[in-house]
Protein backbone atom coordinates (compact mmCIF):
# COMPACT_ATOMS: atom_id res chain seq x y z
CA UNK A 1 0.00 0.00 0.00
CA UNK A 2 1.32 3.27 -0.43
CA UNK A 3 2.37 5.12 1.83
CA UNK A 4 1.60 9.06 2.30
CA UNK A 5 2.77 11.55 3.68
CA UNK A 6 0.91 14.99 4.15
CA UNK A 7 2.28 18.53 5.15
CA UNK A 8 -0.37 19.84 7.60
CA UNK A 9 -0.60 21.91 11.03
CA UNK A 10 -3.56 21.47 13.56
CA UNK A 11 -5.47 24.74 13.03
CA UNK A 12 -5.53 24.36 8.70
CA UNK A 13 -8.72 22.98 7.52
CA UNK A 14 -7.92 23.11 4.11
CA UNK A 15 -5.43 20.42 5.69
CA UNK A 16 -8.24 18.46 7.67
CA UNK A 17 -9.78 17.96 4.00
CA UNK A 18 -7.00 15.65 3.09
CA UNK A 19 -6.25 14.16 6.74
CA UNK A 20 -10.02 13.14 7.42
CA UNK A 21 -10.30 11.49 3.71
CA UNK A 22 -7.25 9.95 3.91
CA UNK A 23 -8.76 8.29 7.71
CA UNK A 24 -11.71 7.47 6.18
CA UNK A 25 -10.29 5.28 2.81
CA UNK A 26 -7.93 3.80 5.50
CA UNK A 27 -4.73 4.89 3.96
CA UNK A 28 -1.53 4.60 5.37
CA UNK A 29 -0.08 8.26 6.03
CA UNK A 30 1.31 10.13 8.69
CA UNK A 31 1.85 14.23 9.09
CA UNK A 32 4.61 16.02 8.62
CA UNK A 33 3.88 19.64 10.59
CA UNK A 34 4.26 22.69 8.96
CA UNK A 35 4.98 25.55 11.00
CA UNK A 36 2.91 27.85 9.68
CA UNK A 37 3.34 30.72 12.35
CA UNK A 38 6.76 30.26 11.63
CA UNK A 39 6.46 31.64 8.16
CA UNK A 40 7.60 27.91 6.74
CA UNK A 41 5.18 28.34 3.92
CA UNK A 42 6.95 31.88 2.90
CA UNK A 43 10.14 30.57 2.68
CA UNK A 44 12.04 29.87 -0.74
CA UNK A 45 12.81 26.48 0.51
CA UNK A 46 9.18 25.73 1.05
CA UNK A 47 8.45 26.98 -2.21
CA UNK A 48 10.93 25.98 -4.32
CA UNK A 49 10.91 22.15 -2.49
CA UNK A 50 7.60 21.71 -1.56
CA UNK A 51 5.11 23.52 -3.05
CA UNK A 52 5.77 26.72 -5.59
CA UNK A 53 2.18 27.85 -4.33
CA UNK A 54 3.51 28.62 -1.03
CA UNK A 55 0.48 26.24 0.91
CA UNK A 56 -0.32 23.55 2.81
CA UNK A 57 -2.04 20.72 2.45
CA UNK A 58 1.09 18.93 0.51
CA UNK A 59 0.35 15.33 -0.20
CA UNK A 60 4.09 13.76 -1.21
CA UNK A 61 4.02 9.97 -1.61
CA UNK A 62 6.84 7.91 -3.62
CA UNK A 63 9.62 10.43 -1.92
CA UNK A 64 9.19 12.68 -4.91
CA UNK A 65 5.84 13.11 -6.23
CA UNK A 66 3.68 15.71 -4.82
CA UNK A 67 0.31 16.87 -5.16
CA UNK A 68 -0.96 20.40 -3.15
CA UNK A 69 -4.69 22.31 -3.49
CA UNK A 70 -7.06 19.80 -1.51
CA UNK A 71 -9.96 19.98 -3.88
CA UNK A 72 -7.40 18.09 -6.63
CA UNK A 73 -5.80 15.87 -3.85
CA UNK A 74 -9.27 14.55 -2.55
CA UNK A 75 -10.16 13.37 -6.39
CA UNK A 76 -6.80 11.79 -6.74
CA UNK A 77 -7.02 9.52 -3.42
CA UNK A 78 -11.16 9.44 -4.41
CA UNK A 79 -9.55 7.69 -7.70
CA UNK A 80 -7.00 5.67 -6.14
CA UNK A 81 -8.80 4.43 -3.31
CA UNK A 82 -12.42 3.99 -5.39
CA UNK A 83 -14.30 5.45 -2.64
CA UNK A 84 -16.17 9.14 -2.34
CA UNK A 85 -16.45 9.02 -5.96
CA UNK A 86 -19.43 9.80 -8.56
CA UNK A 87 -21.36 7.30 -10.35
CA UNK A 88 -22.13 8.88 -13.49
CA UNK A 89 -21.46 12.82 -15.45
CA UNK A 90 -24.03 14.33 -14.05
CA UNK A 91 -22.67 13.08 -10.55
CA UNK A 92 -19.25 14.10 -11.20
CA UNK A 93 -20.62 17.67 -12.79
CA UNK A 94 -22.40 18.04 -9.11
CA UNK A 95 -19.02 17.12 -7.15
CA UNK A 96 -17.23 19.47 -8.78
CA UNK A 97 -20.25 22.43 -8.79
CA UNK A 98 -19.87 21.98 -4.92
CA UNK A 99 -16.16 21.90 -4.66
CA UNK A 100 -15.71 24.63 -6.70
CA UNK A 101 -18.08 26.68 -4.42
CA UNK A 102 -16.50 25.51 -1.44
CA UNK A 103 -13.27 26.91 -2.28
CA UNK A 104 -14.73 30.37 -3.43
CA UNK A 105 -17.53 31.07 -1.08
CA UNK A 106 -17.41 28.36 1.95
CA UNK A 107 -14.33 27.17 2.88
CA UNK A 108 -12.47 30.75 1.97
CA UNK A 109 -14.73 33.31 3.85
CA UNK A 110 -14.91 30.69 7.17
CA UNK A 111 -11.41 30.44 7.16
CA UNK A 112 -10.30 33.77 7.04
CA UNK A 113 -13.25 34.99 9.41
CA UNK A 114 -12.52 32.53 11.86
CA UNK A 115 -8.41 33.88 11.16
CA UNK A 116 -9.30 36.90 12.76
CA UNK A 117 -11.49 35.46 15.40
CA UNK A 118 -9.58 32.73 17.29
CA UNK A 119 -6.07 32.68 15.51
CA UNK A 120 -5.27 36.51 15.33
CA UNK A 121 -7.85 37.28 17.97
CA UNK A 122 -8.59 40.75 15.94
CA UNK A 123 -12.60 39.36 16.12
CA UNK A 124 -13.12 43.83 15.78
CA UNK A 125 -11.32 44.35 13.36
CA UNK A 126 -13.59 45.56 10.22
CA UNK A 127 -12.34 43.25 7.48
CA UNK A 128 -13.52 40.68 10.15
CA UNK A 129 -17.39 41.50 9.69
CA UNK A 130 -17.20 41.80 5.95
CA UNK A 131 -15.89 38.01 5.89
CA UNK A 132 -18.67 37.06 8.80
CA UNK A 133 -21.25 38.39 6.40
CA UNK A 134 -19.82 35.97 3.21
CA UNK A 135 -19.41 33.28 5.44
CA UNK A 136 -22.40 33.14 6.96
CA UNK A 137 -23.92 33.91 3.72
CA UNK A 138 -22.89 30.78 1.91
CA UNK A 139 -23.41 28.78 5.38
CA UNK A 140 -27.24 30.01 4.86
CA UNK A 141 -27.19 28.53 1.25
CA UNK A 142 -25.44 25.29 2.23
CA UNK A 143 -28.36 24.99 5.32
CA UNK A 144 -30.77 25.16 2.77
CA UNK A 145 -29.37 22.63 -0.06
CA UNK A 146 -29.01 20.21 2.86
CA UNK A 147 -32.80 20.67 4.23
CA UNK A 148 -33.43 18.40 1.14
CA UNK A 149 -30.58 15.95 0.86
CA UNK A 150 -28.44 13.98 3.46
CA UNK A 151 -24.94 14.80 1.75
CA UNK A 152 -24.13 17.55 -0.93
CA UNK A 153 -25.39 15.45 -3.68
CA UNK A 154 -27.46 12.97 -2.53
CA UNK A 155 -27.85 9.74 0.17
CA UNK A 156 -23.86 8.84 0.03
CA UNK A 157 -20.91 11.44 1.32
CA UNK A 158 -18.66 12.61 -1.90
CA UNK A 159 -15.58 13.96 -1.85
CA UNK A 160 -17.81 17.35 -2.04
CA UNK A 161 -18.61 16.45 1.73
CA UNK A 162 -15.32 16.34 3.10
CA UNK A 163 -14.23 19.16 1.62
CA UNK A 164 -16.72 21.27 2.68
CA UNK A 165 -17.04 19.88 6.31
CA UNK A 166 -12.86 21.20 6.25
CA UNK A 167 -13.14 24.14 8.58
CA UNK A 168 -17.45 23.26 10.56
CA UNK A 169 -16.25 21.12 13.61
CA UNK A 170 -14.78 24.10 15.39
CA UNK A 171 -17.98 26.09 15.21
CA UNK A 172 -16.89 27.94 18.90
CA UNK A 173 -13.95 29.65 17.24
CA UNK A 174 -15.99 31.67 15.24
CA UNK A 175 -19.23 31.77 17.41
CA UNK A 176 -21.39 29.84 15.37
CA UNK A 177 -24.11 27.06 16.99
CA UNK A 178 -24.59 25.01 14.18
CA UNK A 179 -27.94 23.43 15.86
CA UNK A 180 -29.57 26.65 16.89
CA UNK A 181 -28.03 28.72 13.86
CA UNK A 182 -28.28 26.21 10.96
CA UNK A 183 -29.44 22.64 11.71
CA UNK A 184 -29.61 21.32 8.64
CA UNK A 185 -25.54 21.68 8.27
CA UNK A 186 -25.67 20.53 12.38
CA UNK A 187 -27.30 17.14 11.54
CA UNK A 188 -25.27 16.75 8.07
CA UNK A 189 -22.33 17.18 10.33
CA UNK A 190 -22.71 14.70 12.71
CA UNK A 191 -23.77 12.28 9.73
CA UNK A 192 -20.22 12.73 8.59
CA UNK A 193 -19.13 12.35 12.24
CA UNK A 194 -20.61 9.08 12.19
CA UNK A 195 -18.54 7.58 8.96
CA UNK A 196 -16.01 4.98 10.41
CA UNK A 197 -12.85 6.34 10.51
CA UNK A 198 -13.94 10.42 11.42
CA UNK A 199 -11.41 12.15 13.68
CA UNK A 200 -11.70 16.02 15.25
CA UNK A 201 -9.14 18.12 13.01
CA UNK A 202 -7.18 18.23 16.22
CA UNK A 203 -6.61 14.32 16.88
CA UNK A 204 -5.49 14.03 13.33
CA UNK A 205 -3.00 16.76 12.74
CA UNK A 206 0.06 18.21 15.00
CA UNK A 207 0.68 21.27 16.42
CA UNK A 208 4.57 20.53 16.56
CA UNK A 209 6.60 18.73 14.89
CA UNK A 210 6.49 14.78 15.23
N1 LIG B 1 -7.06 26.37 -2.09
C1 LIG B 1 -6.06 25.81 -1.21
C2 LIG B 1 -5.96 26.69 0.02
C3 LIG B 1 -4.86 26.26 0.96
C4 LIG B 1 -4.53 27.32 2.00
O1 LIG B 1 -5.04 28.46 1.98
N2 LIG B 1 -3.67 26.94 2.96
C5 LIG B 1 -3.23 27.86 3.97
C6 LIG B 1 -3.26 27.19 5.33
S1 LIG B 1 -4.91 26.79 5.82
C7 LIG B 1 -1.77 28.19 3.73
O2 LIG B 1 -0.97 27.31 3.55
N3 LIG B 1 -1.41 29.48 3.73
C8 LIG B 1 -0.04 29.85 3.56
C9 LIG B 1 0.29 31.26 3.84
O3 LIG B 1 -0.64 32.06 4.05
O4 LIG B 1 1.48 31.57 3.85
C10 LIG B 1 -6.44 24.38 -0.84
O5 LIG B 1 -7.64 24.06 -0.85
O6 LIG B 1 -5.55 23.54 -0.62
Amino acid sequence: MTEYTLYCFHISGHAYKVALMLNLCGAKWKPRWVDFRGGETRTPEYREKVNEQGEAPVLEWDGNKRLSQSAVILEYLSEQFGKFRWNNDDERREVFRWLFWDNHRLTSYTATWRYFVSVQKTPDHPAAEVFRARATAAMDILNKHLAAKKFVIGDRPTIADISMCGYLYWPEEFGVNWERDYPNIGRWLNDIKALPGWKHPYELMPDRPV
